[in-house]
Order: structure tokens, then C-alpha cells, then sequence
């Protein structure tokens, strides 16, 4: 079954046309997959048996990919946020049992029911602004029983067909209350049993790290990597969001698909990603959140063609905001970055952070039709609007999915 689209204006994010708006294009699909993008061709639409649809001038892009979430917890921290603006000290918040560990122990006491309809209410936002592959970290769990409930609900979300999912093992993202001034104890169990637990299971696709001066250091981040890369999967890292460990390029060198924030990272940092070919991810929405005003190195990345992503980061302490446009806006306003280089780093770039470039991230013929169809007349308008209904519908292996009251 072959499915025509006609009367579209196309952007492609592909090697031929890149960011290049292709007027009055042609796009089919056939068995879930693009098998033709390009200017319309008449002969090519009358060979083609199938559903024709007009898509009324609508510009057509990849689907928006969102390579780093942490959508699955339960509580939020707001009761923190506004205790802080009426001047509560954060070590009296956190010596209070306030922080990530607050969410910890809500996640804990949540059954996967519970954490499945919350994250799903989450992801909800993210699907409004085209969103139609998402990555879903635990580190909310930090036991092996909690880890592996956080990652089935994230696997049992990208069974419901209307969005991808990629899964990444965070367990070593905070050290656990049990654990107190043993952390390389808490790393072992990472190790010996967590990491074995999920790849036997299969519901992690990566292993990822919180390799900072409140998080684990480089040495408890490298026996992380190599034993994620023993059992098979991918390693990522939340690396330089606060200070400068050098966290980027060790997981760099050891493979790591993507590292994430980067804010601190040095320009020896940058050339460890240039060599590897490791994704810069953007978080802008946890520096608007925490007022960050260092500025990740923007421009030497992009001397040395080191391939940007953004994200939302969206997690209930640094950036509760599940909008994935929202972050485009932030990091053109932000981090100078261009509408094209944000298009970029929520399609192409993303799909590689998430070793997935050969199947998503581009609308190429062979891979996944897995599209978004705007109201809108150019691709900087998704960088540029906040907030305004201009999502049509999504596509996800060929199925259209639309927004309610939008079509
Ligand atoms: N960096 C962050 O910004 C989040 N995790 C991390 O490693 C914060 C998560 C939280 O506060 O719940
Ligand atoms: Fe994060």
C-alpha cells in the first residue's frame, strides 16, 4: 500500500537539499518508508497506485527527535521552586530531603501504572511541537528493582506506536541515601548487576552517567562506559553542565554517541568530540532554568564540525518544560545558534545522538516516514514562534497522527 502526498513545500534535512525549501513537492510512502521525496513529477504520481493526499501547501519536515529526556518520574519539585523564591536556602531544601532525591523517593513509591500515565500526560507536549522520537533516561529509581521498573515504562511507551523511543540507563545519576559515602560500592553494583539486569532484559539502549563534582567523577563514569560497552550498548554523558571535569572527552574517546550540557567544556574538549564524532547536545532550557551564564563553547564546535543537538532535558528539577520548539527559540536567543542549525540539531543531529542516523532524522528515501507537517510558511518560523498551534499532524513509519482541532 503506497500513500502520495502532493502539495507540499519540503525540507528534507537530507545530504542533497539539506535546510533548502523544495516547492510543490511530491513525498511517498510505501510500507512505512519514504520511497520518493523530491519536486513533483506527474509520471512518477500516475505510475503510483495509492491513497493521494493534498497536503495543502503545508510545509513538510523530519519528524523532531528529542535525544534526552527524563520524562518518567513521579511528584514534581514545585513546592521546592517556590520555597526557594521566598528565600529558603537550597542546603536547607536538600538537608530536608529536597532535590533529586525528593523525586527519588516519589518514583520509588510509584507503581509503572502510575509512572506510564504520567509520562504519557508529559509527552503529550512534546508531540504537539512534532516530536515523534524521544529518548527516556531512568536515574530516578537508583536501586535495580526501580532502574528496571523507570525503563520498562519507557520501553511500554514506544510500544504505543504513535512515537519511537530510545532508553537509557541513568542508575548512576545520584548517589542513593543507602549508599552514603560509599559511592564506588554504588558504582559496582551499576556495574556488576544493573547494567547485566537491563541488557538481559533488553530495555536499555544506552548507559549514560552524571560524571560531575555532585554526580560521580571521571574514574566512576569510565568503569560505567566500559561496562556498558561490554554488554552491547551505547554510552552518553551528562558531562561539563557545572564545572570542567574532562567527563566529554573520556566518554568521547570511549565511544560515546552523544555529551550532554557541555556549558564548561574547553576547547581540548571540543577536539575530543571533533575525533570521535560525538554529538554536542544543548540543553538551553536547564541554563535558562538555573540562570546558568556560562555559555556552552558554540563557536568553536562549530569550527570544528562537531555536530550540535538540542533537547529538552525535560526532568522535574532543572527544566519542567516539555516543549522541544521552546528550546529552539532558547537557543537561537540564548547560544546564537541559527534556525537552520537548530532544525538540524532536532532532526539529523538528534537521530545520530541517538544512533539512529540510518533510520531517522531525514526524509530520505529508505528511511522511516516519519514526518511533520506545519502550518507554516518557513522553517525559521519553528525557531522563531513559541506557543502557537502550527503542528498539522505526525507521521510515524507511515501512520498519520493528527492534532485535535488543528487539521
Ligand atoms: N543534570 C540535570 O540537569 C538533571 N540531572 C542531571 O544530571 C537534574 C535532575 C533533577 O534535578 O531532578
Ligand atoms: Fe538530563
Amino acid at each position: 500500500m503506497e500513500r502520495i502526498l502532493t502539495h507540499l513545500n519540503l525540507v528534507t534535512m537530507a545530504p542533497d537539499h539539506g535546510y533548502q525549501v523544495i516547492e510543490n513537492a511530491m513525498v511517498i510512502i510505501r510500507e512505512g518508508k519514504i520511497s520518493y521525496a523530491g519536486p513533483y513529477q506527474a509520471d512518477l504520481l500516475s505510475q503510483t497506485k495509492g491513497e493521494v493526499m493534498d497536503c495543502q501547501q503545508a510545509l513538510v519536515t523530519p519528524g523532531l527527535i528529542d535525544c534526552h529526556t527524563h520524562l518518567v518520574f513521579a511528584g514534581n519539585r514545585a513546592n521546592e521552586f517556590e520555597q526557594r523564591l521566598n528565600g529558603v536556602p537550597y542546603e536547607t531544601i536538600a538537608k530536608a530531603g529536597g532535590g533529586i532525591l525528593s523525586t527519588v523517593r516519589a518514583t520509588r513509591d510509584a507503581t509503572e501504572d502510575e509512572l506510564f500515565s504520567l509520562a504519557m500526560e508529559r509527552l503529550a507536549g512534546l508531540k504537539r511541537d512534532g516530536v515523534t522520537t524521544v529518548e527516556i533516561k531512568s536515574g530516578y529509581g537508583l536501586t535495580t528493582n526501580d532502574e528496571l521498573k523507570m525503563l520498562r515504562v519507557a520501553r511500554r511507551i514506544g510500544e504505543q506506536a504513535d512515537i519511537k523511543v530510545s532508553t537509557t540507563l541513568l542508575a548512576a545519576h545520584a548517589l542513593p541515601p543507602e549508599f552514603a559515602g560509599r559511592s564506588d560500592d554504588y558504582i559496582t553494583l551499576v556495574c556488576d548487576e544493573i547494567i547485566p539486569a537491563a541488557a538481559k532484559e533488553n530495555l536499555a539502549d544506552a548507559v549514560d552517567v552524571f560524571c560531575e563534582g555532585i554526580g560521580f567523577s571521571t574514574a566512576q563514569s569510565a568503569r560505567v562506559f566500559e561496562a556498558a560497552n561490554a554488554h552491547g550498548l551505547m554510552i552518553k554523558g551528562h558531562t561539563e553542565q557545572l564545572s570542567n571535569l574532562g567527563g566529554s572527552a573520556l566518554a568521547a574517546r570511549m565511544g560515546a554517541k552523544s555529551v550532554d550540557h557541555i556549558e564548561y567544556l574547553d576547547e581540548a574538549g571540543v577536539d575530543a568530540l571533533a575525533a570521535h564524532n560525538t554529538v554536542a547536545t544543548l540543553l538551553p532550557g536547564a541554563f535558562y532554568f538555573l540562570r546558568e551564564t556560562q555559555q556552552p563553547p558554540i563557536a568553536l564546535l562549530r569550527e570544528k564540525g562537531v555536530p550540535m543537538a538540542i533537547s529538552t532535558d525535560f526532568n522535574p528539577g532543572t527544566s519542567p518544560i516539555a516543549s522541544l520548539r521552546t528550546m529552539m527559540n532558547m537557543a537561537c536567543t540564548f547560544f546564537r545558534l541559527t534556525p537552520e542549525e537548530c532544525l538540524r540539531g532536532v532532526t539529523v543531529n538528534a537521530a545520530q545522538a541517538l544512533g539512529m542516523q540510518e533510520s531517522c532524522g531525514q526524509i530520505q528515501v529508505g528511511m522511516a516516514a516519519d514526518l511533520a507537517l506545519w502550518r507554516v510558511s518557513s522553517p525559521a518560523e519553528l525557531s522563531y514562534r513559541m506557543g502557537v498551534p502550527d503542528l498539522i499532524a505526525r507521521v510515524v513509519d507511515g501512520e498519520f497522527f493528527y492534532q485535535p482541532d488543528n487539521r
